[in-house]
């Protein structure tokens, strides 16, 4: 294609536009002719009407109208990364599958975080369950993991689902509230369905709120199945676990980080893998038996339940590190398509009724958003191994079969009639089924709030509080009275202490009556410390974030030791301002800075330091939106360095005169990220 000089030229209308030449490529339509002119489109005369034989504008127009495709009818919010899982050692005695078999290989995953109930363009920080869906290219064919970073779900039968998501979204004749699960719709649903009072705590503890998708867990949430070469089958559940330990924002934290940056989440991922810092996750499985089963307090078929790792405790097999950003959000991010149903062999289904009902769903819901049934030829979902069938035509046929043969048996022979079935593929565990066609729960299913109950006693004061306090915010927005009349007398089945908690919260006088329950709560189930987010914690303090707030004048050296002892940890600075630009430093020197202070309030930090310079100090506690950096440090129980000159702020924004040890002198810098290794002073909170 020729090329003009890449010179600016300016065009009738005025505006100023470069043209092709050198490095810079030429415009062309979709079909490759050269543009001449983007900046009008044909006209009969200067001020007449458009033509239509004008096929650049019409096709760039065409194509604009076209560019949405519908989101997701769950998880639309959502971003992903790609990276690699690499095996840990050889499964062989458990799994026949490719992926298990060589200790130490690199197999290709990309990875897919959501929220479920908000819209494309709602914020992160909503309180939601986290989608944790990850797509492994293997050897053998795509396996897709699509979990949640919850281990258990609302509901035991797929045939509920439309309902629960129906009930969590806006309500359907106001069209609000976006992303919240705060309304009568989801209560009224929940209240009438016990079985959900398990999921019920984790939405309603701080595991709904984290803090990044770096700093939580992921659940493959059912009973899978791994098949060794013999056929011999164990039950699986799948875990991902954070490397760098788990962290949740609290309720106060997220309010204001959704209106600061609704981004949050997904710029923290985009920020770390761009600066190299790469999250890790290890794989770990609970594999047991069907002996295991049998004498295991709950059926291992229902989602609801978990298997505690005490009792069963997470075998880790390999770990995944997500490394590379996608080229294009659209491209990659959008357009993957997971699916229950993409197992490979060694790997098999359970017959849990959610999970059964999960693999219809997934395959058909890809039809209506991608538009045809050739969503696999699109690369981010191509496996990335040879495949060979005789599936043909549709919609964007990218690669059909080669040659005469295009279906099977055939007698063309050799390479000439295509692919045959091999005795290593996808097999299926022959699982004895007999049975009445019925429409029934399993009795078995019917205990709803025994390990509701256990995940509240497992877990420590503090978040006992938080779960009290989110159920009395999210009830607190329902307008019917018998809603949260309900609600309480399902937290009497789970713990006295909570549903106490939320009815003086909600001002409920007289306590209701227990809700009946198909079978009464059990209370002898041992306290779990792997359900607590604040048991399970980092041991340092990396990757996480320092907001600084400077001023002109603040001191250098100080600055200096905070940055190396931050860097020595992993941890990452960002700088703070009255204003934006930049700040003089005490020895001259100009220090860049990542924020105002108007924008960049204390919760989207893990801790803080105050370091204005003394003659400064006073025009900065003038600030509201400083002050108020200040005092949601404290009251957000997070640790701060300060210096002398800091005092003029705190008392502006109302800081006790006697600070606790969670405020550290910033001349102890090492001694200051020491301490933001266990991210809050809960002290603070204890003592209010
Ligand atoms: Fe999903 N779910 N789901 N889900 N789910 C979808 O598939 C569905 C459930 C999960 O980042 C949809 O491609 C049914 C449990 C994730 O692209 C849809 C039921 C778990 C994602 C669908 C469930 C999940 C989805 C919407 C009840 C955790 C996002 C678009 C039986 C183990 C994947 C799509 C991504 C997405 C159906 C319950 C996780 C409609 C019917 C339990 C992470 O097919």
């Amino acid at each position: 294609m020729s090329a003009k000089d890449n010179t600016t030229v300016t065009g009738s209308g005025g505006e100023t536009h470069q043209q092709a030449g050198g490095d810079v490529p030429a415009l062309t339509t979709q079909v490759g002719a050269p543009v001449s002119d983007d900046q009008n489109s044909l006209k009969a005369g200067r001020r007449g009407p458009t033509l239509i034989e004008d096929q650049a504008f019409r096709e760039k127009i065409f194509h604009f109208d076209h560019e949405r495709i519908p989101e997701r009818v769950v998880h639309a919010r959502g971003y992903g990364a790609h990276g690699y899982f690499e095996t840990y050692e050889d499964l062989s005695d458990l799994t026949a599958a490719d992926i298990f078999r060589r200790p130490g290989e690199k197999t290709e995953v990309f990875v897919r975080f959501s929220t479920v109930a908000g819209s494309k363009g709602s914020m992160d920080i909503a309180r939601d369950v986290r989608g944790f869906a990850v797509k492994f290219y293997t050897k053998e064919g795509n396996w897709d993991l699509v979990g949640n970073n919850i281990p258990v779900f609302f509901i035991q039968d797929a045939i509920k689902f439309p309902d629960l998501i129906h009930a969590a979204k806006p309500e359907p004749d106001s069209a609000f509230p976006q992303a919240q699960t705060a309304h009568d719709n989801f209560w009224d649903f929940i209240s009438l369905m016990p079985e959900s009072m398990h999921m019920i705590m984790w939405t309603m503890s701080d595991r709904a709120i984290p803090r990044s998708f770096r700093f939580m867990e992921g659940f493959g949430v059912h009973s899978f199945r791994f098949i060794n070469a013999e056929g011999k089958a164990s039950f699986v559940k799948f875990h991902w676990k954070p490397k760098l330990g788990l962290q949740s924002v609290i309720w106060d934290e997220a309010v204001r980080i959704n209106g600061a940056d609704p981004d949050f989440h997904r710029r923290d991922l985009w920020t770390a893998i761009q600066s190299g810092d790469f999250p890790e996750w290890e794989l770990g499985v609970q594999v047991f038996d069907d002996a295991f089963a049998e004498q295991f307090d709950f059926d291992i078929l229902d989602a609801t339940k978990i298997i505690p790792e005490e009792i069963l405790p997470v075998r880790p097999i390999g770990r995944m590190i997500l490394n590379r950003m996608p080229d294009n959000f659209f491209a990659e991010t959008e357009q993957v398509a997971f699916q229950t149903g993409n197992i490979v062999p060694g790997i098999d289904f359970s017959e849990d009724p959610l999970l059964q009902g999960r693999n219809f769903s997934y395959l058909d819901t890809q039809l209506k958003r991608l538009g045809g049934p050739n969503f696999n030829h699109i690369p981010i979902n191509a496996p990335r191994c040879p495949f060979h069938h005789f599936q043909q035509d549709g919609h964007m046929a990218m690669h059909n079969p080669r040659g005469r043969a295009n279906y099977e048996p055939n007698g063309w022979g050799g390479t000439a009639g295509g692919p045959r079935e091999t005795a290593a593929g996808l097999k299926t565990h022959p699982v004895p089924v007999e049975g009445t066609k019925l429409r029934e729960r399993s009795e078995t299913f019917a205990d709803h709030y025994s390990q509701a109950r256990q995940f509240y006693i497992s877990q420590t004061a503090v978040e006992q509080d938080h779960i009290t306090a989110a159920l009395v915010f999210e009830l607190s927005k329902v307008k019917m009275a018998e809603i949260r009349e309900r609600m309480v007398s399902h937290l009497l089945n789970i713990h006295e202490d909570l549903a106490k908690g939320v009815a003086e919260g909600l001002g409920i006088k007289e306590l209701p009556q227990p809700a009946v329950a198909a079978v009464p709560t059990r209370t002898d189930l041992a306290e779990s410390p792997a359900l607590s987010i604040l048991k399970n914690g980092p041991d340092s303090f990396a990757g996480r974030k320092i907001g600084v707030l400077v001023t002109d004048g603040s001191d250098a050296l100080t600055l200096n030791a905070l940055s190396k002892a931050a860097k020595a940890e992993g941890a990452m600075l960002m700088f703070v301002g009255p204003m934006a630009g930049s700040v003089t430093l005490s020895d001259g020197s100009d220090l860049p800075l990542d924020e105002m202070v108007a924008g960049a309030p204390s919760a989207i930090f893990d801790a803080v330091a105050i370091l204005p310079s003394k003659d400064q100090v006073k025009m900065l506690a003038r600030i509201p939106a400083a002050r108020d950096f200040a005092a949601t440090t404290w009251a957000h129980y997070k640790f701060a360095a300060y210096n002398e000159a800091a005092k003029v702020l705190f008392t502006e924004a109302g800081l006790p005169e006697e600070l606790d040890d969670g405020f550290i002198d910033a001349s102890d810098a090492k001694g200051f990220i020491a301490a933001c290794r266990t991210l809050r002073f809960w002290k603070r909170h204890m003592a209010a």
